[in-house]
């Protein structure tokens, strides 16, 4: 039996594809945006040149207005669905139409500490393009303020109870017969569901039908929610890209002010009466009133307080491992079912990543041991039940290898 670095980087290396990495064979056969990312913080402990490929890859992708999009469909694969003849953007390669969390800068910036001499062209290359992809977010997604998403895929945590609200009012009912290709491949008990699914397609038939005008989607598409994950992550990547600009020799000041505009807007993403940080919906301005992952992602971005703090240890200590994708509180916790309450690894390699910058080194630590204690226990997989460690969703999964080379091995 080799040893679990071994098999670490064999999986990233079985699901490379020559510049770009899959998240796993069959559920997942193309690039995916933020997956690249970590998927490159793990290339770069055992080979950063093909670290800094990963975020070519994912850049050459860029649209000219400056999005980054969440799928690059760079060969053809029947085994998944929407594919690139749904999402009709007449990019080449083929891409989705919306865009991921946007951790690139975050990610090239570890990786580049771990290389500085070998990354600094590779970086001064990369720079340009990840302050073109932050801008677009600042000046097409922050007008309400915080970062708003267009669709739950956006937000990384697809099913999340955060958007419950916006997808209620998305009308699913004329999305049209499709077939679904992710419950083929994993237990569709641990997959969104059908009624889901219908809203997810109402949502991208409205983009593709808009052109994937930017300006029409947010002004009148069906869905459009403040991301309080989003707003931390992009927060710190501002932040991280400007440490990395000042390093070149640029000037930051347009992002310095971007961050400082998203820092102000904290307080309209604070429900004061869950006590956290809240999704919203930005047409009506109600909170989604539900403590989700998301939240915590605050730590990464020093916006934590006592408050948060209290919300987190209460969350953390009434499960065994890792912290839940939704509060163990709430009705709709559900600790097998995707994005509301199974713990996933990458996820909590970044809470720990604010932790520790935070100050709070005890409670990385312990993040990080329940963490390995779940691989350890079974394998490198996409998300966790957090009461008894049953591993679910897709195995070998790339950026669980990524996270265990880095952080929680
Ligand atoms: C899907 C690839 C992606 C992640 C997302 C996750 C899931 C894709 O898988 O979405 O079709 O459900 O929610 O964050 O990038 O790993």
């Amino acid at each position: 039996m080799s040893s679990l670095d071994d098999q670490a980087r064999a999986i990233i290396r079985g699901n490379d594809r020559g510049g770009y990495t899959l998240p796993t064979r069959g559920l997942y056969p193309y690039q995916w945006n933020w997956d690249s990312a970590f998927a490159a913080w793990g290339f770069a402990t055992f080979d950063n040149p093909r670290a800094w490929d990963e975020l070519d890859t994912l850049m050459a992708s860029q649209w000219d207005t400056g999005m980054v999009p969440h799928i690059i469909f760079h060969t053809p694969d029947p085994g998944y669905f929407p594919g690139p003849e749904i999402w009709r953007t007449g990019q080449t390669p083929p891409t989705s139409g919306i865009t991921q969390p946007p951790v690139a800068a975050t990610m090239a910036r570890l990786v580049w500490e771990m290389d500085p001499e070998a990354g600094h062209d590779r970086m001064a290359a990369l720079y340009p393009k990840l302050l073109a992809w932050h801008r677009w977010w600042h000046e097409v997604r922050c007008t309400h303020g915080p970062a708003a998403i267009t669709h739950p895929w956006e937000s990384g945590r697809d099913n999340c109870p955060d958007w419950d609200i916006g997808m209620a009012g998305v009308n699913g009912a004329d999305a049209g017969p499709y077939e679904r290709r992710d419950t083929g491949h994993v237990d569709p008990e641990m997959r969104p569901t059908k009624e889901d699914y219908d809203r997810y397609i109402t949502m991208v038939n409205f983009g593709r039908n808009a052109g994937w005008d930017q300006a029409q989607v947010v002004a009148d598409g069906p869905f459009l929610m403040a991301d309080p994950g989003i707003t931390f992550m992009l927060l710190r990547a501002d932040e991280d890209l400007a440490v990395m600009g000042r390093a070149l020799g640029h000037d930051v000041t347009e992002l310095e002010g971007w961050a400082k505009a998203l820092r102000d807007a904290l307080p309209l993403i604070w429900n004061e009466e869950l006590g956290a940080y809240d999704a919203r919906d930005l047409r009506t301005g109600q909170f989604a009133n539900v403590l989700g992952s998301g939240a915590f992602l605050a730590y990464l971005a020093d916006a934590g307080n006592p408050t948060l703090d209290a919300q987190l240890m209460r969350v953390w200590d009434s499960v065994s491992y890792g912290i839940p994708s939704a509060d163990p509180e709430a009705a709709i916790f559900n600790p097998r079912k995707y994005w509301r309450g199974p713990t996933w690894p990458v996820l909590n390699a970044l809470l720990a990543v604010g932790l520790r910058d935070s100050g709070r080194t005890d409670l990385a630590e312990r993040l990080r041991a329940e963490t390995e204690s779940l691989i350890r226990q079974h394998g490198f997989y996409e998300y966790f039940d957090p009461n008894d460690a049953t591993p679910c969703g897709g195995a070998d999964f790339t950026w669980t290898a990524a996270i265990w080379l880095t952080w929680a091995g």
